[in-house]
């Protein structure tokens, strides 16, 4: 937990006065949002853009003011976690199930950081499975050409229901292994009719900080 909130925390130091911040959704952007919720309350002022509705409870807890993604014309720097990165900053995102609006996010932003413990680096994405965010109609139509390209999906469930993303969509996981193209397996999957967005975040990163065991680093 250490080297969450150490890259989380460091994460911070990169939000400067005024800006309009996009604020990720899991465990380890967590803490960004803490301590910039202690920074607001010593005079930092930011709008923040959330990526998920557990992102916007916790922002509006700290007095962090929220702004929607349509009332902003760019964000200049967006702060989110990860489940895999690879060497070209590649990554996959969403077991959280924040990918449809992190993604929305990230593509508004002038500066994506992500934040990462020492787990979530990869040589190769895939070993996670990758969440593909489906609408529930027809949903077991788009299951059934995952499963007969071999990516053995799964409907992501909670409390024994269909999980549901903020949208009311539900989320496949599929098991791809290693992933040697990740472009091509996004346009493929985004091909399939019922498919809103893929876990896969490719050409968005510009810097990740990995928290270690007494301190964070900033891979760029
Ligand atoms: C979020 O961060 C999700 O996309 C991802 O599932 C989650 C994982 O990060 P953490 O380990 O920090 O919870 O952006």
């Amino acid at each position: 937990m250490i080297q969450k909130k150490l890259a989380g925390e460091k994460a911070a130091e990169f939000v400067e006065d005024g800006m309009i911040v996009g604020l990720g959704s899991g465990s380890t952007v967590y803490y960004t949002i803490q301590k910039l919720g202690e920074l607001v309350k010593n005079g930092l002022h930011i709008k923040g853009v959330s990526t998920s509705s557990r992102t916007s409870s916790l922002a509006a807890s700290l007095g962090i003011q929220l702004v929607s993604l349509n009332e902003v014309e760019k964000i200049d720097l967006t702060i989110d976690g990860a489940d895999e990165v690879d060497r070209n900053f590649n990554g996959i995102k969403g077991g959280g199930g924040a990918l449809l609006f992190e993604k929305m996010v990230a593509k508004a932003s002038a500066k994506n950081i992500w934040v990462v413990d020492q787990s979530k680096r990869v040589n190769a994405l895939g070993s996670f499975p990758l969440p593909v965010e489906v609408i529930p109609f027809g949903y077991t139509h788009v299951n059934k050409a995952l499963q007969e390209r071999g990516f053995k999906p799964v409907l992501r469930t909670e409390n024994g229901e269909p999980f549901q993303t903020d949208s009311h969509h539900y989320i496949l996981d599929i098991h791809t292994g290693s992933i040697d193209d990740p472009h091509a397996l996004h346009q493929w999957l985004k091909s399939l009719t019922g498919v809103v967005e893929t876990g896969l975040f490719i050409d968005i990163a510009d810097a990740v900080i990995v928290g270690e065991k007494q301190t964070a680093s900033i891979v760029t």
